[in-house]
């Protein structure tokens, strides 16, 4: 279709861009970017992920478009290079289960990173419960290869899939990111309280650090404070940003 030509186009000519939003600690310093992909295309405009990337997934075209990503993320100097603090931002990448189990991905992946000269212990690798079950022992290796390379594991959209428990129980994952609809409810519905309060409980018996997503309010904020949640991300404290000025 025009829509596989145009995608394919784009990644011919690099028309994929890369914004960043901050992830924040208990202190509301910014100790992450998550990285997020827009398609700039001259005619349709800005194409969102969540448009262009099930598309990609559907049609062959994910290998291509998430290289394209993954090289503009390691490219961009900025994103790396901060002040010599020590607070050097970790980066948060969201993968493909189709990338994750393409074979040759993990070492692709490392042979970039060294190529960029990009210290893998500031990833993290973003997967969605999305992943095919099918694979999940193949899944299961190739991130046991990259948690030893220092590669971290976020879980995200937590708690909208179908077999979180399963992923949760059996996938090398460090994060969980709840999911910003169950944090759009807090201090208004009692039902996504009690799904956020226990997804907590149920990551710090599990040993798994909590990003909470979509945090809009200083009183989602503050209660998600109160319930020990470790990191936030949303507009209330930044939206995603196209250029790095450290
Ligand atoms: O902010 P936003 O509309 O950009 O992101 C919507 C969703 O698209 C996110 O939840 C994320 O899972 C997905 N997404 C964003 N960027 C990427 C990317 O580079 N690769 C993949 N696979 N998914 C992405
Ligand atoms: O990876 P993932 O789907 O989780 O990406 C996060 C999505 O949520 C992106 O589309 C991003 O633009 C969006 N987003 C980030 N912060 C907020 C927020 O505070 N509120 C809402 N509604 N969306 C947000
Ligand atoms: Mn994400
Ligand atoms: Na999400």
């Amino acid at each position: 279709s025009n829509y596989f030509a145009r995608l394919k186009n784009a990644c011919a000519l690099k028309q994929i861009s890369i914004v960043y939003q901050p992830v924040v600690d208990r202190n509301q310093d910014v100790v992450a970017y998550e990285a997020l992909a827009r398609w700039n295309d001259p005619e349709f405009g800005i194409v969102m992920p969540d448009d262009f990337i099930p598309f990609a997934e559907k049609n062959g075209l994910i290998i291509e478009v998430g290289n394209i990503i993954i090289e503009n993320i390691f490219s961009n100097q900025d994103l790396w290079n901060s002040p010599e603090n020590d607070q050097q931002p970790d980066v948060m990448i969201n993968i493909s289960a189709h990338q994750l189990m393409n074979l040759g991905f993990a070492k692709k992946f490392i042979a970039s990173c060294e190529q960029f000269h990009i210290p893998m212990n500031r990833i993290h690798l973003e997967i969605t419960e999305s992943i095919n079950i099918g694979n999940i022992d193949a899944a299961i290796e190739v991130m046991l290869f990259l948690n030893k390379q220092g590669v971290r594991f976020a879980l995200d959209d937590f708690g909208t899939g179908f077999s979180s428990l399963t992923y949760l129980q059996k996938l090398p994952i460090q994060y969980l990111k709840i999911d910003k609809s169950f944090v759009a409810g807090l201090g208004v519905s009692s039902d996504d309280e009690a799904i956020a309060t226990n997804i907590l409980i149920l990551a710090r018996g599990l040993g798994i650090k909590v990003i909470a997503e979509g945090v809009e309010t200083q009183a989602q904020f503050e209660w998600l404070l109160s319930k020990g949640c470790d990191y936030f991300q949303g507009w209330y404290f930044g939206q995603p940003v196209d250029s790095l000025k450290f």
